[in-house]
């Protein structure tokens, strides 16, 4: 049997939006105290471009090899974090997210990287839609009535967080945990520099 790993691919925010983050999910902890939020740890805050799932370690070296290529061909941008919103929506969320403001440069690298990795963009489990997962709600806490979302989106909804200069892809590996997913870097892919 062959040894796999779960991957997926992510930029990250720098250390002040991480900062300006984790306090956010403190300030929404103190004042939504909810039993059914699993909030994101701080270590764990990302941007997903791809989802890849297990994969053979075999072929991570010609995806890092990939990633390289994409890389090559992209400036680094910047990312503006702006907007709560919730996957599959406001009103029963299972995902609750931090949106940005300026979705183009990011969706245009998520774009090549599904294309790179043999996805087709824009069709069904690739569409890429910018967002940094800030919690995960439980099945019992999805309940229409409750007000506790609603707080959420009237207090925190068009929070403004600030920009971050995304310089590099990451190659993570997610080992899931009882007490919460590990994610380890395996491999980086520099943008190129602006001048
Ligand atoms: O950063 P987000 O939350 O968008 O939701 C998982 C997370 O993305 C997503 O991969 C990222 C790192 O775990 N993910 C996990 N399992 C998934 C699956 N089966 C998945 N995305 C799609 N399909």
């Amino acid at each position: 049997m062959s040894l796999q790993k779960r991957l997926f691919i992510a930029v990250d925010p720098d250390l002040i939006i991480t900062n300006k983050i984790s306090d956010l999910i403190t300030n929404l902890k103190n004042g939504f105290p909810a039993k059914g939020f699993r909030f994101v740890s701080r270590q764990n805050l990302h941007l997903t471009l791809l989802f890849l799932g297990e994969t053979d370690v075999c072929l991570i070296p010609d995806i890092s090899k990939k990633l390289d290529a994409v890389c090559q061909k992209f400036s680094e941008f910047d990312l503006t974090f702006k907007g709560l919103g919730a996957f599959p929506n406001k009103r029963k969320p299972r995902v609750l997210w931090l949106g940005v403001s300026d979705p183009e440069p990011v969706t245009a690298l998520a774009n090549a990287v599904i294309r790179s990795a043999g996805s087709t963009p824009d069709s069904g489990k690739s569409r890429f839609s910018p967002h940094l997962t800030l919690a995960r709600v439980s099945d019992e806490w999805r309940k229409p009535s409750s007000d506790v979302f609603s707080g959420i989106f009237s207090t925190h909804g068009d929070v403004s967080l600030g920009t971050t200069r995304v310089r590099e892809v990451i190659l993570y590996q997610s080992v899931l945990q009882p007490g919460g997913p590990r994610y380890t870097a395996l491999s980086r892919h520099s943008l190129q520099k602006l001048c």
